[in-house]
């Protein structure tokens, strides 16, 4: 079993509670990769040294430590530069790991349909291979005279190939994100709703009650990486379309960010979004915090939601009752419990059905691909022939009567 070394930096700065909530967090996630901790190394300070973030005297206490022989690796809860890992690397011999490292290692494990295997490797690429390559580039350097010269050729090649390899994933996924695009372009008039939340918070577990669907659940960060999409059960008139996602996290990598934004773009199109946080989490408030800027990093903090309070089954009742208080226009429930569920579904049907508006539309004849769509999807109230087509009133939300409206005129 691969063993590390846990570094926990403590700047002076740093609030104490966040701290802690940080690191644990950071030993949930090594333990999510099946790695074992060996020990904790920690560092006071009130700032960072430039070349290997801790001190030359923590370093050698860390190469001490690293002797264990099946210590393989150290973990920083701090990010690091390049220069930062190549000096620790050096220094200890071992693998270097900062949290964006072992976030990109988590999915890189997780990842199970193709997109999101691209999307990984392109993270990783973007931002492991500069930290290895440094590193390999110099073990090869070696001894000798001219030999820096065949190494530094080494290390252009590798770039280079580093290059192609980013902007064929890049066409790759482009070419997988046009589909989808396509795709939803298509699933017109639907009434869509996207899970979205802090990771481990039970967007799955809601996901599977709301859908009678069996998605993962796991008791780990990062069990669900793809989006997938189920209607909401028992089928309602119209159907609503629930999707379940990725769940956040602080100090996301920018690189997965940017990565997984397509699977993202799944919420983006959604009409209500059910932002789901564990309330049993000490960590709740910044948990909330830290969902709600990602969204306003994908242009999403604007799309109308509801907060869920889940696991509210491990919530003492002192502390609902504050909860309450506290987020007033949340819905406290348990993801586990049917009855919660029940109310849920219904608070989702009448989301809907507060939001339509009853409107006159004709479908020229034609058009019955569409005209098919609109009586699978759409509310219908009457309908009726003449010579133009056929003759509908339904109700629908703005956004379906946008999507149709695009589809008729096309
Ligand atoms: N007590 C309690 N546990 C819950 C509840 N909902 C979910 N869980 C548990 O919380 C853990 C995480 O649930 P998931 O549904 O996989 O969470 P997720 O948000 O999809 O997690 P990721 O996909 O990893 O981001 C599992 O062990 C669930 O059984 C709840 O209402 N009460
Ligand atoms: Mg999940």
């Amino acid at each position: 079993m691969p063993t590390t070394i846990l570094v926990d930096v403590q700047l002076q700065r740093r609030d104490a509670d966040e701290h802690e909530a940080s690191l644990q967090e950071l030993r949930q996630l090594i333990e999510t990769l099946g790695w074992k901790i060996a020990g904790t190394l920690t560092q006071k300070m009130s700032s960072t040294t430039a070349a290997s973030l801790i001190g030359p005297g923590k370093l050698e206490e860390l190469s001490e430590l690293v002797k264990t022989p099946e210590v393989d690796s150290v973990v920083f809860d701090h990010e690091l530069t390049t220069t930062q890992v190549r000096n620790i690397r050096e220094a200890t011999g071992v693998h270097v790991y900062d949290r964006p490292a072992i976030i990109l290692e988590i999915f890189h494990q997780h990842a199970r349909t193709k997109e999101a295997q691209l999307q990984v490797e392109l993270a990783r690429l973007k931002y492991l291979a500069p930290r290895e390559r440094v590193v390999g580039a110099k073990e090869r350097r070696g001894g000798g005279r001219g030999a820096r010269g065949v190494s530094e050729s080494f290390h252009e090649l590798e770039r280079r190939q580093v290059r192609d390899r980013i902007r064929e994933l890049q066409r790759e996924l482009d070419a997988v994100h046009a589909e989808q695009v396509e795709r939803r372009r298509h699933r017109v008039g639907l009434s869509k709703v996207a899970i979205i939340g802090y990771t481990n918070a039970g967007k799955s577990s809601l996901m599977r009650a709301l859908t009678s669907s069996d998605v993962l659940v796991a008791d780990q960060l990062f069990a669900t990486l793809d989006t997938t999409v189920r209607a909401l059960q028992p089928e309602t008139q119209p159907r609503i379309l629930v999707s379940d996602t990725v769940g956040f996290i602080r100090n996301l990598p920018h690189d997965l960010v940017a990565s997984f934004r397509s699977t993202l773009d799944e919420a983006l199109d959604a009409s209500l979004l059910l932002h789901v946080a564990d309330a049993s989490d000490p960590s709740l408030r910044s948990h909330i915090q830290v969902t709600r800027e990602v969204l306003e990093s994908i242009d999403a903090g604007k799309l109308p939601s509801l907060l869920i309070l889940n696991k509210i089954d491990a919530v003492d009742i002192a502390q609902q009752v504050l909860l309450k208080r506290e987020f007033p226009d949340a819905i406290p429930m348990s993801a586990l419990q049917p009855k919660d569920i029940e109310a849920l579904h219904e608070r989702l049907v009448r989301f809907f059905l507060d939001n339509m508006t009853q409107v006159d539309l004709v479908v020229s004849y034609g058009k019955e691909a569409v005209l098919a769509e609109i009586r699978k999807n759409v509310h219908v109230l009457k309908e009726s022939y003449d010579e133009k087509g056929v003759c509908l009133t339904i109700k629908a939300t703005p956004d379906t009567l946008t999507a149709l409206k695009r589809r008729l005129a096309s």
